[in-house]
């Protein structure tokens, strides 16, 4: 038996044993001979791979114009952003032929709106929970206070109202998210349609002459009566991946470039569980930003990993012909799923249409400076691990699953910590440190140490199955931290821990 086969039938058994959320969807190593079997070598498919009969009977409009990310109204004047958010179920048209879907969205908006701030700016956003369950807001990357930050300790119950606020300091530049974290339930309440993104404006942008672009991407999966179902076994176990990959809410939209012009991407991987790894062939594109703002200098490119809740910034080129297309694909990766099939073909994110020639700014040599945090006060090991055998803790931090009433360390405000996050577990889990953001300083795949090339403002980093990464960063503010992985059905049973800063 491989190691492939063993985790199947100790993990189904267990999870069919005991997890009982929901009925199995049958999916589970049959055949799976739908579209990923009938694609041709080197051909790019239009959707992920799908197994059930479902896509025969549901389609969504494709193909259109990139959707622009409405954004939040701002009724606070300057220096200060205020916003009213609302969770609430609502029923959109997303398939074709009028097909109804019972979608749970904040202000009613696929995303959600993004809220667009200052460095400098204080935010007070008052959320209000029209849901059945409780749910939170976090600040997915920011800086805020823990008890700004939605944590699951601090539920808004349904009919509540919380107002959140915090102030976004300087330097904290750059593409953030905003979902909600209450314990048990953010899979569900993301998968449903609750994410929208955050973006903090510089005062002084080096990139401010480009033209931007946001693609955010979310998976979606329906019925075939156009329903977004509930999380069956299988995805409480490798993460719930949909038959849709969707940008801005739309299915493989077009997206304009001007020949000869560069535009600014930022990118967020807004799904539950999905690590994308993204082409763009016959396009000149770098990579100038990262979870926390730009980086210290332009990189080369060739693929982007982008794990779940990761974001990028990238500078696109139209270096092709007035009236040629390039193709955003997302290229197969393997992450160790165990119940459902890996991605075997690269299928079609977006399209890249260059239109008529635009003249743009040149990207600079620097974009700013990144400073390496020198030698840490404190060190700690954190291990990914799973116990197949025992449903109610199948995925731990360094041999625990979560427990609301246990800290799990302690540090202290403005103290460099060191942690090595090592994977000894059969799938990929990316880690997400909430309050701060870190810098990977070396990764080890197994044949030893390899130093980070260059600085990045992260929060979060995928770790491969039996691979270990480096982290190093500072907590600025005092409080109950949140570290877990980031494959949402993970979190949710309990793959998560907190540790107290101490002022
Ligand atoms: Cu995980």
């Amino acid at each position: 038996m491989n190691r492939r086969q063993f985790l199947l039938s100790a993990s189904s058994t267990a999870i069919l044993a005991a997890l009982g959320r929901q009925a199995f969807a049958g999916s589970m190593g049959s055949g799976h001979a739908g579209h990923d079997m009938a694609a041709m070598p080197g051909m790019t498919m239009d959707g992920p791979a799908d197994p059930s009969p479902v896509l025969k009977r549901i389609k969504l409009p494709s193909g259109r114009p990139l959707a622009a990310v409405p954004r939040l109204a701002n009724s606070g004047g300057a220096g200060r952003f205020v916003g009213t958010l609302s969770a609430a179920p609502t029923t959109l048209t997303l398939a074709e032929g009028g097909v109804k879907t019972s979608v749970w969205a904040y202000n009613g908006q696929l995303p959600g709106p993004a809220i667009v701030a200052r460095e400098g700016d204080t935010v007070e956003i008052a959320l209000t929970n029209h849901l059945t369950q409780p749910t939170t807001i976090h600040w997915h990357g920011l800086p805020v206070p823990a008890e700004q930050d939605g944590n699951p300790h601090d539920p808004v119950l349904p009919g509540q109202t919380r107002h959140y606020r915090f102030t976004l300091p300087k330097g904290s530049a750059g593409s953030y998210w905003y979902h909600p974290h209450p314990h048990g339930h953010t899979a569900e309440q993301v998968f449903r349609g609750l994410a929208g993104v955050f973006v903090v404006e510089a005062a002084d942008d080096p990139l401010r002459e480009l033209a931007e672009d946001w693609l955010v991407l979310s998976d979606l999966r329906l019925t075939e009566h156009g329903a977004i179902p509930a999380n069956t076994a299988a995805d409480w176990h490798d993460g719930r991946e949909g038959q849709f990959l969707l940008v801005n809410g739309g299915l493989r939209p077009v997206i304009a470039l001007g020949q000869g012009e560069r535009r600014r991407w930022r990118v967020w991987n807004a799904t539950s569980a999905r690590i994308l790894k993204l082409a763009l062939p016959g396009l000149a594109w770098q990579l100038v930003g990262s979870d926390g703002g730009l980086l210290g200098a332009p990189q080369p490119l060739a693929e982007l990993l982008l794990a779940p809740g990761e974001r990028a910034e990238l500078v696109v080129s139209g270096s092709l012909p007035v009236g040629q297309s390039a193709t955003l694909q997302s290229l197969p990766y393997v992450r160790g799923r165990a119940m459902t099939p890996e991605q075997t073909q690269p299928f079609t994110v977006a399209t890249v249409k260059v239109g008529r020639t635009v003249a743009s700014a040149a990207v600079p040599a620097t974009l700013r400076p990144i400073a390496a945090l020198g030698t840490p006060q404190v060190r700690r090991t954190l291990t990914f691990s799973e116990n197949m055998a025992d449903p109610a803790s199948m995925f731990m931090i360094s041999g625990k699953t979560f427990d609301m009433n246990r800290i799990d360390f302690t540090g202290r405000v403005g103290d460099i910590e060191e942690w090595d996050i090592v994977s000894e577990a059969h799938m990929d889990h990316p880690f997400h440190l909430h309050g701060t953001q870190f810098q990977v300083v070396a990764r080890n795949d197994g044949s030893g140490w390899v130093d980070e090339p260059y600085l990045a403002w992260r929060d979060v980093i995928n770790v491969p199955l039996r691979e270990s990464v480096r982290i190093r960063f500072r907590q600025e503010l005092p409080g109950v931290r949140m570290y877990h992985c980031h494959i949402l059905e993970h979190e949710d049973q309990g793959m998560m821990g907190q540790y107290e800063v101490k002022a």
